[in-house]
């Protein structure tokens, strides 16, 4: 039997564009399971407590070093800390303090993007892999500070 070389080529690009296809979902999929710190035995349940949790209080706008609550906070490292925009106004996190030429070198939620804390319930996170002092600021109201220390 000759098979028309017409259904081959076609048959080889439906592969080809399937493969294309897989690679993408492949790539999403291990984000995913990067996400996880490291492998854990199953039916160990992680608790979502692991992340030190930060709000961006009622008001922060006028605050100053109680606009991030708790502050300071001391993390260790590979630990994740978890801000949440709890106020109606726009706010950053980001590193450094006011006047810095390098200001969220380290972590900056942004002014635009998916982590910029535009509103509220809006988060932003960071995993700190480094021992040190983060000071940390909103680049809106540079008179709010918070402190991260990682041990
Ligand atoms: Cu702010």
């Amino acid at each position: 039997m000759k098979i028309n070389p017409l259904f081959l080529v076609t048959g080889l690009v439906l592969v080809a564009a399937l493969v294309t296809l897989e690679v993408p979902i492949q790539h999403v999929n291990a984000q995913k399971v990067g996400d996880v710190i490291a492998p854990m035995p199953r039916n160990v349940i992680i608790p979502t407590t692991d992340k030190i949790l930060v709000s961006i209080v009622p008001g922060a706008t006028f605050l100053t070093d109680t606009a991030y609550n708790p502050n300071p906070i001391e993390v260790s490292v590979g630990q994740t800390v978890l801000w949440t925009n709890d106020d109606f106004s726009f706010h950053t996190v980001t590193t450094g303090e006011m006047g810095d030429t390098d200001a969220g070198r380290v972590f900056d939620s942004g002014l635009a993007g998916p982590t910029a804390l535009t509103s509220t319930g809006k988060t932003y996170e960071f995993t700190f892999e480094s021992a040190g002092e983060y000071p940390y600021y909103c680049i809106l109201h540079p008179g709010m500070v918070g402190k991260v220390i990682v041990i």
